[in-house]
């Protein structure tokens, strides 16, 4: 640990400058508390400084994923598209730092390698790559649920001499594949959002396919004159609906009360006919996952999510014209949405192009990557570069790639080794004054994660504030509380359907990981009673001192 003497002291310390921690930093100084923020990268951003392959956009519309605690970003910014892309949303963040004056409290291009919780100071400190440290009374993790990329194990990874690329670190440059034999590997969100424009480019473009997932198209469009407009009346009013999950984001921002009316019924009251329409309607005007909305229940009962995923499995033998192909395509073995729900565009029509060809894993499997190419079972393919669609240590990564040790050295990746646990996805007990925003046992990614991150800096602002008022230094969560959280997230888990598919959702795509249920599916608004009845508590749950 470094001297006390060369030791930038401040009251709390945020790591992280996506969406969730620049408001935090905001929501600190709006406190009056002294705070800085550390960022590995050059720039603010998070997830979207990184992600920015072709084809990179939120699956949230944009309105929606946005902030809404500051009228002044409400007035002055405009989105451009219904689903913005992943440089107009790096944009608007950057826009948020200059106009909200964040950036003289930000240290850029600072890794933070650990953080030790002083048991005698109760104070938490920080050293970076910069070989810099920083303590701070309070340090609140904002470091996102998707940011640490997977690379497969496969055979020859690194022997291959042409050029590599992971969705989640795509270069600063644009790259060019125009002339370029390339091979894709994933087929999850990032993989179906960058296939359509690489294939514009490339000269072929072989997709390895190993789970044939469920893809639906975005429908995005540039934002109408009558839209922005009814936005700027209404905002107040769609966020309210937004909290209540009256609307989600999910395509439903500008649709009608019609569109939504059969959202809180069952699918089984309906004829087939029926049933077939309102899809149709979702899947053509709605757009993005509005399929999901279309009746109740889709992912606790398995007749209503089987009915929704026929549907899917229809579209795509409608669209994609090689019969192989398309029964290749077809997702089965688990339900629709409990692996995240593609949102693309275009991404079944771009099998139909003579320079793409999906190369079925399930058939053919991966046996090495050669300095040429990718050797399966049944060929060689030639390539020139290869991507790597392949995910993230999801919810937990960023945490545990930090070597985070609480009060009597007590480290986190320890701790976590049976599955991560949580008081409310916010803190840990053993793990005093530290606080994660989205953590795991919160809805984080299973919701709009903007809306959430929001959810969790008004509360974490209302517990510092508490803690200051009462003249506390110190707050923990009780181990008594964090097990009933636990067991509490694990009935809910059991009521849905999440855990029947081996997804980032569980940690089952990380070699190793505890499989558990990550992100809290009792829903937001559930969630967001139980922390204001916590709160309104005076923090039951929290021992303070
Ligand atoms: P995902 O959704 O985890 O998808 C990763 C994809 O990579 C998925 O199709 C995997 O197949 C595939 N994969 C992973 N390892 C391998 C190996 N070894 N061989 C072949 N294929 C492999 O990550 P994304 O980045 O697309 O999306 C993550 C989230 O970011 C997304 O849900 C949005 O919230 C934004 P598998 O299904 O495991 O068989």
């Amino acid at each position: 640990m470094a001297e006390q003497s060369e030791i930038m002291r401040v009251e709390a310390v945020v790591v992280g400058a996506g969406f969730g921690g620049l408001h935090m930093l905001h929501k600190l100084r709006e406190l009056g508390i002294e705070a800085r923020l550390i960022e590995a990268a050059d720039d603010v951003g998070g997830t979207w400084h990184w992600n920015r392959y072709p084809g990179a956009r939120c699956d949230v519309e944009s309105v929606l994923y946005s902030y809404s605690f500051s009228p002044v970003i409400d007035a002055e910014w405009r989105w451009s598209q219904r689903y913005a892309d992943h440089a107009e949303i790096k944009r608007y963040l950057q826009f948020v730092a200059d106009r909200l004056d964040l950036r003289k409290h930000i240290r850029f291009n600072e890794r933070v390698e650990r953080a030790q919780f002083d048991d005698d100071r109760s104070e938490w400190v920080l050293t970076t790559s910069s070989g810099q440290a920083i303590a701070a009374r309070f340090c609140i993790m904002a470091t996102g649920p998707l940011t640490v990329g997977q690379l497969p194990d496969i055979p020859g990874r690194d022997e291959f001499a042409g050029t590599t690329y992971h969705s989640a670190r795509w270069p600063q440059q644009k790259v060019d594949f125009t002339g370029k034999r390339v091979g894709v590997i994933g087929t999850g969100s990032s993989g179906t959002q960058l296939i359509p424009p690489v294939a514009e480019e490339a000269k072929r473009l072989f997709v390895f396919q190993r789970t044939a997932n469920f893809t639906v198209q975005a429908r995005n469009y540039p934002m109408t004159e009558a839209q922005h407009a009814l936005w700027a009346e209404n905002a107040g009013e769609m966020r309210v609906k937004m909290r209540a999950n009256v609307i989600t984001g999910a395509g439903d921002a500008f649709m009608t009360d019609e569109f939504r009316a059969h959202q809180q019924q069952d699918a089984h009251a309906f004829t087939p006919q029926e049933r077939q329409a309102i899809f149709e309607e979702r899947w053509r005007i709605g757009g993005g996952s509005t399929l999901m909305g279309a009746f109740r229940n889709v992912m606790t009962d398995e007749a209503t999510n089987e009915i929704v995923s026929n549907f899917v499995r229809g579209k795509i033998r409608e669209v994609v014209v090689d019969r192989q192909t398309a029964e290749d395509l077809q997702p089965s073995g688990f339900p629709i949405g409990a692996k995240r729900l593609c949102v693309g565009t275009d991404f079944y029509e771009t099998f139909n192009r003579p320079n793409v060809e999906l190369v079925n894993l399930r058939r053919e499997p991966i046996v090495s990557i050669t300095p040429t190419g990718i050797q399966t079972e049944a060929r060689h393919i030639e390539l020139d570069a290869i991507v790597f669609a392949t995910g993230f240590d999801a919810m937990t990564g960023a945490l545990t790639s930090i070597d985070i040790v609480g009060s009597s050295g007590r480290a986190l990746r320890e701790d976590w080794r049976d599955g991560a646990r949580s008081y409310l996805g916010l803190t840990i007990h053993g793990f005093p004054n530290l606080l994660t925003i989205g953590g795991p046992g919160s809805p984080s990614a299973l919701t709009n994660v903007v809306m959430a991150n929001e959810q969790h800096v008004d509360f974490i602002g209302g517990l510092l504030a508490h803690l200051r008022a009462q003249g506390f230094t110190r707050f923990e969560a009780s181990e008594a509380a964090q097990q009933n959280w636990a067991t509490h997230c694990a009935a809910m888990a059991e009521r849905t359907l999440f855990g029947r598919a081996d997804s980032w959702y569980l940690g089952a795509n990380v070699p190793g990981k505890p499989r558990v249920v990550l992100p809290y599916t009792g829903g937001f608004v559930p969630y967001r009673e139980k922390c204001d009845a916590v709160a309104s508590s005076a923090y039951d749950g929290f021992t303070m001192r």
